[in-house]
């Protein structure tokens, strides 16, 4: 099939428009956005999401998670589509990006078919993938989890944020329980545009992020069980201070990550102290170490040395020491067929490209378990993400949108 032809293009100023009246929808207080998911911002988001994608001439489907699925016909009905998207929902103090660019890049390129005529033998779907961010419900990706039959739905309906609602009764609550089948959907192939969320492509001075391979993950959930107690009154030799042992398994796990340099990492973004007051010490820790690696050997070496580390500082201390694997996935190789499709597609439009591994999770790794996949990266400013600061160039949205329209066009097929 001959390649599209390098003059055509989306229209970015179009797409950055869509990208900001998104934005409006659940502001953060310093620029960015909190639409986390299955809240009335998220459903809010949601609909302007529904409405762009009929008056594009897509019928939407949603599923028992709570995806949403945008068709433009194909014209070969025994076609599988080929599946364009990413996630509109964000962190708490999240980007007007992350997830975002991916959903509305993906409508974008619809809407150039449109203007442009172009008809294609496969369909094309464009997807909303529900709770990307795993940041009020764990873990990240659940419903493309799901989809990927890798997570089951009963699971994720019981997954519970902090104040003790659970998945399923919020994505009742909002109205976007959908009646199909989580994953009965079958796919041609997957495209996902992404920002980088790292440092690496504007440092290069690349356009395009030409994603190979994406790494892997664990989600510890670690609870710490000591005694809470008075901090004024009681004598240092009668504590039992799951506070310290929290705070010497950060050390631990921070010597582990750098030990392990290159090509891992490990930290931690939440932790729940209870009682939660300033002068008890704690009677429980909650925290998740988040550690991740493209090498399996490593991810999983850096998993079994912490936590057996873990439990010799928690004995050292007389404190109770429970882990559980809160999301998981092993590091991923994106479909060669595809990758090469993006990076003829920068080639062929002069755009700077480079090979890349995604830092961050994405749900293009869940696809990639069902059907070829891969991913198109944009920079972004210092590579700051899950911060409200998160800033792309709509130049940048441009080319990453340019380039997705391309290799879905080759997947998908011109027809004449
Ligand atoms: O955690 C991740 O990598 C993604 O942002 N959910
Ligand atoms: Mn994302
Ligand atoms: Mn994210």
């Amino acid at each position: 099939m001959a390649a599209p032809g390098e003059n055509l293009r989306i229209d970015g100023d179009r797409l950055w428009d869509s990208l900001m009246e998104m934005a409006k929808i659940g502001p953060g207080i310093a620029g960015g956005n909190n639409r986390q998911t299955l809240t009335d911002e998220d459903a809010e988001g949601r609909a302007l999401f529904r409405s762009w994608c009929e008056a594009a001439g897509m019928t939407m489907g949603v599923d028992a998670m709570g995806t949403m699925f945008a068709t433009r016909a194909g014209e070969d009905p025994d076609a599988l589509p080929v599946y364009v998207g990413s996630h509109l929902d964000t962190q708490p103090t999240g980007g007007k990006y992350d997830g975002v660019l991916g959903v509305l890049g993906a409508l974008e390129a619809v809407r150039t078919m449109n203007d442009l005529g172009i008809k294609t033998k496969h369909p094309i779907v464009v997807t909303n993938w529900a709770n990307e961010e795993g940041a009020r419900f764990a873990p990240a990706m659940l419903a493309s989890g799901v989809f990927a039959g890798v997570l089951d739905l009963d699971y994720a309906y019981g997954r519970k944020d902090l104040e003790g609602k659970t998945y399923g009764d919020e994505l009742k609550r909002i109205g976007w329980q959908g009646e199909e089948e989580v994953g009965a959907r079958k796919m041609h192939a997957y495209y996902e545009l992404h920002i980088e969320q790292g440092p690496i492509l504007e440092a290069e001075g690349r356009d395009i992020g030409v994603v190979t391979h994406c790494q892997g993950l664990w989600w510890l959930e670690f609870t710490l069980t000591g005694k809470a107690a008075h901090t004024g009154s009681t004598p240092m030799d009668m504590r039992v201070n799951a506070g310290l042992a929290m705070g010497r398994i950060f050390e631990m796990l921070q010597e582990v990550a750098m030990a392990a340099q290159p090509g891992a990492v490990g930290g931690v973004g939440q932790v729940t102290f209870s009682p939660n007051s300033r002068n008890v010490l704690p009677g429980s820790v909650v925290f998740t170490v988040d550690i991740r690696s493209p090498d399996q050997a490593k991810l999983d070496g850096m998993r079994a040395e912490i936590e057996t580390r873990a439990a010799e500082i928690c004995a050292e201390l007389g404190v109770g020491c429970a882990v559980e694997p809160v999301g998981h996935f092993d590091p991923v190789t994106f479909a060669p067929e595809l990758v090469e499709n993006v990076r003829n597609a920068a080639e062929r439009l002069g755009y700077s490209h480079m090979n890349i591994i995604s830092g961050a999770g994405h749900d293009a790794c869940w696809a990639a378990k069902v059907a070829p996949a891969t991913m198109v990266m944009c920079p972004c400013v210092d590579g700051i993400s899950h911060n409200e600061a998160e800033e792309i160039s709509q130049d940048w949205a441009a080319a990453g949108t340019d380039v997705l329209f391309h290799a879905v066009l080759e997947t998908a097929e011109i027809v004449a």
